[in-house]
């Protein structure tokens, strides 16, 4: 089966060197695609010069700054048009532990047609993470397990692992992109399909370098969208339509 790994970069200059060597040191089999956003501080530059060395890793230059889940929308096509069997979503700031991939891709080889490396379900955990994260997180996933009705534990977790096929029957296209909601909107998808979820537990370790894109807005957005799609979900169960 081929493996591709996209990690999408936003000013990530200081991390991403160390996320891809640890990469390709743990799992050598998988191909890399950096997905940047044109960032200023020179990670796109940095991911060409890898590539030109690395004949596994290749680099998809975005115009400009448009969030995480279109850099990753842009990269499953990448990949599901060279033929990879396998897409993986992972973070370039460490937060994904690179050595954790091999048991996320021992479920989606076993048929899993979504893997999610969770914090939330008994062995996973968060290293460095204030109190006041761990519990806007779980509360997250709380809210939108019980408003979407689907039974996923960590339902904003961004290290995953999906099999073509999975992608290949969601409209990429009519996915939310924008921060939390993207994987969000991506776990519900899958659920409503009837596809098979598995979550791995895994050990996330809060970024050492750069800032976090994380704001406000991303979470008030992530809520505001659970409740519509909750709310129309049901909707439709009420009336019969949909
Ligand atoms: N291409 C691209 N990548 C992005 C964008 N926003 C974030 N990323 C990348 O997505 C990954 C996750 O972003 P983070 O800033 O770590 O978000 P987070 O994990 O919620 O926040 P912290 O880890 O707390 O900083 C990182 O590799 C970022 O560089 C974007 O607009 N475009
Ligand atoms: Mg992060």
């Amino acid at each position: 089966m081929r493996v591709l790994t996209i990690i999408p970069t936003y000013n990530e200059i200081e991390s991403l060197p160390k996320t891809l060597t640890r990469l390709r040191n743990a799992v050598p089999d998988s191909d890399v695609l950096i997905a940047d956003d044109n960032s200023p501080d020179g990670t796109g530059a940095y991911a060409d010069e890898i590539a030109a060395k690395d004949p596994q890793v290749h680099v998809l230059h975005r115009r400009g700054k448009e969030g995480l889940g279109a850099a990753y929308i842009a990269g499953f096509r990448w990949g599901l048009e060279r033929g990879y069997d396998i897409l993986v979503e992972m973070d370039a700031d460490g937060s994904h532990r690179p050595e954790e991939l091999p048991r996320l891709l021992e479920a989606s080889k076993a048929g899993s047609d979504l893997v999610i490396g969770s914090r939330w379900v008994p062995g996973g955990s968060v290293v460095n993470w204030p109190l006041r994260r761990k519990l806007l997180s779980r509360a997250g996933s709380t809210y939108s397990r019980l408003m979407l009705g689907i039974s996923v534990r960590d339902i904003t977790a961004g290290y995953r692992a999906f099999r073509r096929g999975t992608l290949e029957q969601l409209d990429l296209g009519a996915v939310e992109s924008v921060g939390y909601g993207f994987q969000v909107d991506m776990t519900f998808r899958v659920a409503r399909m009837g596809l098979r979820i598995t979550e791995v537990p895994i050990t996330f370790v809060e970024r050492e370098f750069g800032a976090s894109k994380m704001s406000g807005n991303i979470v008030f957005e992530a809520i505001a969208n659970v409740t519509r799609w909750g709310l129309s979900a049901r909707w439709k169960k009420l009336t019969g339509r949909g």
